[in-house]
């Protein structure tokens, strides 16, 4: 499944932490065509056994967005194709077969941060900034940033980034909400893989309910909302895993919930 500018490797003790490394770092890891192509494949073809996955970038950033020399004349026509060629991708990162970690550092920008924020979880080092220069280049997000970046840090301040150029640094984009943890510099890659392991050993129910329903029933009407809820908690409580995992913290053969 590696291509030249896609990495795919397998981690963990029982090898099922999919690793996906955007390797395209002379570029800043830009995306082209291709590489997009490529991160749609490579989850539709996700090996059995894999239960979480991790996605980072080679060099000093995460990600430089849109390959810029491809951004050639485009009749409108065209332009939608392109953006929704970019939906069809993020949308099998975001409801694709596992949750995904992204390991984030260095620039994390325009098409970089629409991927970033197709991802479960978000891990940034101290080196990583955001910013959408979509604003300053004349031109718009379309990979997906209009609905899923508002969703991270509400429509105001994305609107302030593309209207201003500003960029956000690590600190600052993990208090609005870019990030989920602030690691020190060049730990993310660790600390999202660790993440990674913990989230495989959950009940793969509840992680398909966390992947798939929770944000669905995140936009739904209250009242719509409770019933897809309850009929979800059912579901996910009636899978023998949850009695079984129940039945052990009963009998006490389970961790308790810590103070952290
Ligand atoms: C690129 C790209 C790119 C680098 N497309 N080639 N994204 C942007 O507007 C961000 C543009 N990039 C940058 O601002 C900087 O490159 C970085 C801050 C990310 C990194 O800076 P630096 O000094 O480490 O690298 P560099 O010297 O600028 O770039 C190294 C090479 O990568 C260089 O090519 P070279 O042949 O001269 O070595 C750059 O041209 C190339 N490169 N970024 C093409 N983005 C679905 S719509 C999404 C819309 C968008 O994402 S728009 C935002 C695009």
């Amino acid at each position: 499944m590696t291509t030249q500018d896609l990495h795919f490797e397998r981690r963990g003790a029982h090898q099922e932490i999919a690793v996906i490394r955007l390797t395209r770092g002379k570029k800043r890891n830009a995306l082209n065509d291709g590489l997009i192509l490529s991160i749609q494949k490579v989850f539709e073809t996700m090996p059995e056994g894999i239960r979480a996955a991790v996605i980072d970038g080679e060099g000093e950033h995460f990600c430089a967005g849109l390959d810029l020399s491809e951004l050639k004349e485009r009749d409108a026509g065209q332009g939608v194709y392109h953006s929704r060629m970019w939906h069809a991708a993020l949308e099998r990162v975001q409801y694709g077969p596992v949750p995904v970690v992204a390991a984030l550092h260095g620039a994390v920008v325009g098409g970089g941060l629409e991927l970033a924020s197709a991802c479960h979880i978000r891990v940034a080092d101290e080196t990583t900034f955001y910013a959408l220069p979509e604003g300053s280049r004349g031109i718009f997000v379309g990979g997906g940033g209009a609905v899923r970046i508002p969703r991270l840090i509400g429509a105001a301040r994305m609107a302030d980034m593309m209207f201003t150029g500003r960029v956000y640094n690590a600190q600052d984009g993990e208090r609005i909400g870019m990030a989920q943890y602030l690691v020190p510099q060049g730990q993310s890659f660790d600390k999202a893989l660790e993440l990674a392991a913990r989230i495989a050993e959950n009940a793969p129910l509840t992680n398909y309910a966390l992947m798939h329903a929770l944000p669905r029933i995140a936009e739904q009407p209250a009242d719509q909302g409770f019933l897809t809820e309850a009929m979800m908690a059912a579901i996910a409580q009636s899978a023998p895993e949850a009695k079984q995992r129940v039945r052990a913290f009963l009998e006490g053969r389970a961790d308790k919930v810590k103070k952290s």
